[in-house]
């Protein structure tokens, strides 16, 4: 299909549109060029308060680890303490108190290397870092929902190069996995079959969207995608929550999650930035037929390694819109290599035993 005139798309997970202007993509730009993250970094650097053995805020020492590294946000925006209930003597005035958990996960004692760069066996840690965390917070009594999430690059706000992510776990579910629960529910209820499901037949079906996939996990460029580079990665199975991933899962996740980072990492050939997250079904007494496991990528970057997409004017007060149409973001992720571009040789064998659209 060829869309060249302006139209909107509907997000099926959230109920919102997007507006698609294909026809504005040759803009000239004179605006705000970005700052590139430091390319070469040390493997340790001692000023890090994310590197092995290194003090961090309130004096707290990290360990001298060797793996993947959790500990509890010195800066938590949750605390786990009970709090009074807030009155509201209101309607118009409504606020309810929040409990929760805010950690930090690094991924590997290397300042130096983000999931792109880290081996296949390395990011499988990080994953089962991510399902051990979920488990263990979604199980507490007054946590309901385990947000786990990477900002990546200055520009995204991370506040340290070393790679790291964050969980956040709250007592409420957050407003995007909310909006995914009612229409992934309600689309249950119509069809007896899962949304996301039913979508990644559709796509695999057309193909236009697809950047890759292997025999559990699929990655696209969503038919409603708002940033430029945006990507979904599907799991094939109706798998709800990241602590119900088989063993074989969290390896095809792991191949899959190298071969988007690392084929973002050449777009440009500059270390990536971006937002990406996990959602998973909430963390009640249900077993969530209706939610499939997915992980959305809002990279901010545009048409180069300094020009970056910005969410204002119409966006901000009227609906998200882009230029460059989300066909046209695939076909050129779909044209990149899997060998890093920082690399000589392909990524680890082991990340793509099964993968099929070379
Ligand atoms: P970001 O780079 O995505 O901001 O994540 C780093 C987190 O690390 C941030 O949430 C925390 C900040 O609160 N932090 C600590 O917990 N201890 C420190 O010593 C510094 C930063
Ligand atoms: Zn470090």
């Amino acid at each position: 299909m060829t869309y060249d005139t302006p139209h909107r798309r509907l997000n099926p997970l959230t109920g919102e549109w997007v507006l698609i202007s294909p026809h504005r993509a040759k803009r000239p730009w004179l605006g705000q060029v970005e700052k590139t993250s430091p390319e070469n970094l040390p493997t340790y650097d001692p000023t890090c308060y994310l590197c092995p053995r290194n003090e961090r805020a309130g004096g707290f020492r990290n360990p001298d680890y060797s793996s993947t590294f959790v500990f509890d946000n010195d800066f938590a925006a949750l605390l786990p303490d009970e709090t009074q209930a807030l009155a509201s003597d209101h309607p118009l005035l409504v606020s309810v108190s929040e409990r929760g958990l805010c950690q930090v996960v690094c991924f590997s004692p290397r300042h130096d290397l983000s999931l792109p760069e880290l081996d296949q066996i390395d990011v499988e840690n990080v994953i089962r870092t991510w399902m051990g965390q979920s488990a263990e917070l979604g199980a507490k009594d007054f946590i309901h929902y385990v947000q786990v999430f990477e900002n990546k690059g200055a520009v995204m706000g991370a506040s340290n190069p070393h790679p790291h992510s964050q969980i956040w776990a709250t007592g409420l579910i957050p407003n995007e996995p909310a909006k995914e629960l009612e229409r992934q529910t309600d689309y249950f209820n119509q069809h007896s079959h899962p949304l996301l499901a039913d979508y990644l037949d559709q796509e695999h079906k057309r193909q236009e969207r697809i950047l890759f996939s292997n025999d559990h996990f699929t990655a696209l460029v969503p038919y409603w995608a708002i940033w430029p580079f945006e990507v979904i990665v599907v799991a094939h199975r109706n798998v709800a929550r990241l602590n119900e991933l088989t063993d074989v899962e969290v390896s095809a996740l792991a191949g899959i999650m190298k071969r988007v980072t690392t084929r973002y990492d050449n777009l440009f050939e500059i270390s990536f930035p971006y937002s990406m997250g996990f959602h998973q079904a909430p963390f009640d007494t249900q077993s969530h037929p209706e939610w499939t496991l997915h992980a959305h990528f809002y990279p901010p970057l545009l048409r180069s390694a300094t020009v970056r997409k910005f969410m204002v004017g119409f966006e901000l007060l009227g609906m998200p819109q882009r230029d460059i149409t989300p066909e046209i973001a695939a076909e050129r992720l779909r044209s990149l290599s899997d060998v890093h571009y920082k690399r000589s040789s392909p990524v680890d064998k082991r990340s793509s035993p099964a993968d099929k659209h070379r």
